[in-house]
């Protein structure tokens, strides 16, 4: 069924409520993020201060040498996330079918809204004005394609405030996508990118050429599929609301109550994995995980611990299963064991800490779970197991 996608990023966002906030500041270069002298990053900065080579991730220190004069503030996280909450009930104005990225960014599947509000270029307008008249003059860079790759690439063309509309027509669409390098398709991180540079691909052109033949022994079977599907303009994926369940656990209850701790924690890692899968199924990410015991004598404790980043990787998971169950004393034999994880987005991107290093191990991390589970899918579950797990029967 053809679709109409709109993907939106607000501009500067950080850096534009505080710009919005502090009419000084405006038309100057501000910097959002740690001072030059504090060692720490920048969050996002104005397009007055990118004109200085300053941009996301750069450290404050490099800022400072690029523009000694720039103003520098510290985030104010609970001023932005009420920003964030005001700009998707406007979103949700126009279609219920919102998926959110980020703090600042969308997806929306407007099919169904024209009747209403007019075709898409009038959609893309009506709602950057309502962002404005609402935020007092907050801007938005919208893209709108029949799929979300190309609908989110679209939204990156005219920054600040600018609209792009992607041709629907397959040809039209396979020359959008030609010139741009490898790196703006969906799911290439450096890792892949480099390694595909190395084999002669450095723009989508070169991989619509390719084939998935000559692509599989380079990046494996799935994601030589999904490049060669991706670079021909071809994406499948729905847009997702965020209404579906908010938590996944899963419990076991022993046949009688257990003080190994050997045994206790080879269960949890197996009910970790467990929810890690039903985590990944759903296309889901956790921010919080719980642990769960009852002691022989009922009582019943949990503990949790956050994520600075969202996450779905079986490693993350057992990680903070294993910590959390390391901080507790077993006092007593344990008759039920259990772990869960709340707090799920639809995407890993939850807060202003974004080191590029540490996303890459996540993302390896999350690659080599899919792959568990894909084997698992095909083998069965008890063939393929992460080491000192064993299997579930209940
Ligand atoms: P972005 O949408 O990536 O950036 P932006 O809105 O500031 O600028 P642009 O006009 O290019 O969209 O991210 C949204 C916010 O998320 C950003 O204002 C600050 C925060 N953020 C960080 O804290 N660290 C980061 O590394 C990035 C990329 C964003
Ligand atoms: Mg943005």
């Amino acid at each position: 069924m053809a679709r109409d996608i709109l993907h939106i990023d607000m501009d500067a966002f950080y850096a534009a409520i505080e710009q919005r906030d502090n009419p000084q500041w405006r038309g100057k270069p501000l910097v959002v993020g740690a001072r030059p002298e504090q060692r720490g990053v920048v969050s996002t900065c104005s397009y007055e201060a990118r004109t200085y080579g300053i941009h996301s991730a750069m450290s404050s220190v490099e800022a400072g040498r690029r523009c000694p004069h720039a103003i520098f503030v510290p985030p104010d996280m609970s001023r932005y996330a009420a920003v964030s909450q005001h700009i998707f009930t406007i979103f949700e104005q126009f279609t219920p079918l919102v998926e959110p990225l980020s703090i600042d960014e969308a997806f929306l599947d407007i099919t169904g809204s024209h009747a209403l509000f007019g075709d898409n270029q009038t959609m893309a307008l009506k709602i950057q004005a309502a962002i404005s008249n609402e935020t007092g003059g907050l801007t938005a860079s919208i893209g709108i394609a029949n799929n979300k790759f190309l609908a989110k690439l679209a939204s990156d063309m005219k920054k600040p405030n600018g609209i792009t509309i992607v041709p629907y027509d397959h040809n039209a669409i396979i020359q959008f996508l030609a010139p741009l390098p490898i790196g703006r398709i969906w799911g290439i991180g450096t890792v892949t990118r480099t390694h595909l540079e190395r084999y002669g691909y450095k723009t989508i052109a070169d991989i619509q050429r390719s084939s998935v033949a000559a692509l599989r022994p380079l990046v494996g079977e799935a994601n030589a599929w999904r490049i060669y599907s991706l670079a021909h303009g071809e994406d499948e994926r729905e847009v997702i609301t965020d209404t579906s369940e908010k938590s996944l656990s899963r419990e076991h209850t022993f046949d009688t109550d257990c003080a190994d701790p050997k045994h206790l924690r080879a269960m949890l890692y197996a009910l970790t994995e467990d929810v890690g899968r039903r985590l990944r199924a759903s296309k889901r990410y956790a921010t919080t995980a719980r642990i769960k015991l009852r002691w022989s004598d009922f009582k019943t404790i949990t503990r949790q611990i956050s994520f600075d980043q969202a996450v779905s990787d079986d490693f993350t998971l057992r990680e903070a299963a294993a910590l959390l169950f390391d901080n507790e004393q077993l006092i007593k034999p344990v008759r039920l064991i259990g772990f869960g994880v709340s707090g799920l987005t639809t995407t890993r991107i939850t807060q202003q800490l974004l080191f590029d290093n540490n996303s890459d191990t996540l993302k390896k991390r999350e690659t080599l779970s899919e792959t568990v589970d894909a084997l698992r899918q095909r083998f069965g579950s008890s063939l393929i197991q992460h080491p000192g797990t064993i299997p579930i029967d209940d």
